[in-house]
């Protein structure tokens, strides 16, 4: 290949960002905000939203993506065979959704924050519904809200229906990439309408530009803030399955357990009913709330 070609075939490769991943395709959308309909070289690694990639046109609307810029972040969930995937990349914040509807889960809020924790994302936990709030769950729900916030964690009551706490919450995204992950029915999709007025509209756009029919919020997406920032929403879990994860790392993802890790009297102590575990001193000394020891075992 002459040196021409070569940097003719440079210049031509452009930056782009995945803001959908509908598996053989990829929206990608380029620095002035066109939307392509895209699919990846043979051989590339799974793409998936928020991914940094190169891309070259091949058509009015419609290209290849080359290469996969490095991921600066990678949040990855399980798949039914128990190995890890990708489902997002790039993420500077996980924003654990909840709701009193369809139940408060709080295992699911635990595991989610390990694979934060894991993809070097902060965790930010919100309760959306707060209208439904009634005298009764008050006690449960502030406890929620006092025990995730003497471990570090940031919690935020949200009602997208009343239109409550949006204002908090949107000042945590600005400037950042964000996903928004939690079961099925908690209001993912309603919190983003919050934020962004425009989503019809941004929707409207993804449909016109992948030419499948009309876009739902099945595939997990990327939209742009008003006020600067990405949020992704993404499809809602009945359950969500952290990938093999070894006893060390995992309890590294109990940001509480940090300050004992190490300690253990053997190296390789798994916090189970080995003698002189100091995770297990710190239960017992009511330095970690018991129920987060028992999210911690059920992972393991
Ligand atoms: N009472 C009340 N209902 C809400 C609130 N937010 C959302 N809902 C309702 O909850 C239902 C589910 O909302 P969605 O926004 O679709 O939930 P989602 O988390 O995106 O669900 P998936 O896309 O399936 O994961 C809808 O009927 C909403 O109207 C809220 O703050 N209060
Ligand atoms: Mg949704
Ligand atoms: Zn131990």
């Amino acid at each position: 290949m002459s040196e021409l070609t070569k940097s003719t075939r440079a210049d031509a490769s452009r930056a782009g960002l995945v803001i959908v991943n509908y598996g053989k395709n990829q929206l990608v959308e380029d620095a002035s905000g066109d939307i392509y309909r895209c699919v990846a070289r043979r051989g590339l690694p799974q793409i998936v939203c928020g991914d940094e990639i190169e891309w070259q046109p091949t058509g009015e609307s419609a290209g290849v993506i080359e290469t996969i810029l490095p991921r600066r972040t990678v949040l990855l969930r399980a798949d039914g065979n128990d190995k890890s995937r990708p489902l997002a990349t790039n993420i500077d914040l996980v924003i654990i959704e909840a709701a009193l509807e369809p139940s408060l889960d709080y295992f699911l809020i635990d595991k989610y924050i390990v694979a934060a924790d894991l993809a070097q994302a902060e965790p930010l936990i919100i309760i959306n519904k707060s209208d439904l709030i009634k005298p009764e769950d008050r006690s449960r729900i502030e406890r929620l809200i006092s025990e995730y916030s003497s471990i570090g964690y940031t919690t935020l009551l949200t009602s997208a229906l009343e239109n409550t706490g949006i204002e908090a919450f949107s000042n945590r995204l600005a400037g950042k990439t964000s996903i928004l992950v939690g079961q099925s029915g908690v209001g993912k999709s309603s919190l983003l309408k919050r934020l962004l007025p425009d989503r019809d509209i941004a929707i409207g756009r993804l449909s016109a530009a992948s030419g499948l029919g009309k876009h739902t919020t099945t595939s997990t997406t990327l939209y742009h803030l008003p006020h600067g920032g990405k949020l992704i929403d993404s499809p809602g879990v009945r359950d969500f399955h952290l990938g093999r994860i070894a006893a060390g790392e995992l309890g590294n993802g109990f940001r509480e357990f940090r300050p004992y890790l190490g300690q253990c009297r053997f190296n390789d102590c798994r916090h189970l009913s080995e003698p002189g575990c100091a995770i297990n001193a710190a239960v017992a000394a009511g330095n970690i709330l018991k129920r987060r020891m028992e999210s911690y075992r059920k992972l393991l």
